[in-house]
């Protein structure tokens, strides 16, 4: 799978999450209509609980699923992804989100049973709160990966395309020695180059073309 950071969309955070979700709730519990109260109650209560949790299970899922998978990720892509945030992070940031949208699911189907099990339209409404008590608490547990992984795309998005099969000529050194003028002056790229060392903090990529084909020029940071 080729890597697009680009195209990621940005990762929502906690209140964020939850924000949509209780809102798109609210709005599924308003548009219930049934002249039996004891009815509506349920119905409002029930389809509160599922709807927050359907929101918030399928945002993490779509998070999960467009992040590109390690296992099926280029070679080169995934030991940039390592340099850049770490695999390990990388894999335990987005397996907690799928572990909390598996969280939100079942606290959203036990909840749910409680709901349509009474006649009492208190303990109906008691079971939602509960419901939403224990969904902001899982969402506190992901918090930290929320942030995570936002700033990974941050980070990931900046990255240089660099095409495979085309050649590659890396420049590495020492700091300050003319690496990034050495790129600048050979390829379409516009290094920035200073007087001081570690001036390139980040992969950069120019372009040259010799003999019809294109070549790729890495600027690295000094080593
Ligand atoms: N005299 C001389 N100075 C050079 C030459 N090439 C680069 N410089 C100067 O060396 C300094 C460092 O150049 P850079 O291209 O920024 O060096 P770098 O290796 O990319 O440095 P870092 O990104 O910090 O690792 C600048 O002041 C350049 O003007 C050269 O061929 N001769
Ligand atoms: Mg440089």
């Amino acid at each position: 799978m080729k890597v697009s950071w680009r195209t990621l969309p940005t990762v929502l955070l906690e209140d964020e999450v939850l924000d949509k979700a209780f809102s798109r709730a609210r709005k599924a519990a308003d548009r219930v209509d049934d002249s039996d109260r004891i009815f509506r109650v349920r119905k409002q209560m029930s389809r509160m609980v599922q709807t927050a949790a359907d929101v918030i299970s399928t945002t993490f899922m779509d998070t999960v699923n467009m992040w590109p998978s390690l296992d099926q990720s280029p070679k080169f892509d995934v030991a940039m992804i390592d340099a850049c945030v770490g695999c390990d992070d990388y894999r335990h940031h987005l397996s907690m989100l799928q572990w909390a949208s598996k969280q939100v699911l079942n606290i959203a189907g036990q909840n749910s049973k409680k709901i349509i099990r009474t006649a009492r339209t208190d303990l109906m409404h008691d079971a939602r709160k509960e419901a939403y008590g224990r969904i902001s608490s899982i969402m506190r547990r992901v918090k930290p990966s929320l942030l995570w992984l936002s700033q990974a795309r941050e980070t990931l998005k900046r990255l240089p395309t660099i095409d495979q099969v085309l050649p590659c000529i890396v420049v590495c050194g020492a700091p300050n020695v003319g690496k990034s003028a050495f790129i600048s002056a050979l390829s379409s790229g516009n290094m920035e180059v200073n007087h001081y060392p570690f001036t390139t903090k980040q992969i950069h990529v120019g372009h040259f073309t010799h003999r019809r084909l294109q070549y790729q020029m890495v600027d690295t940071p000094g080593l």
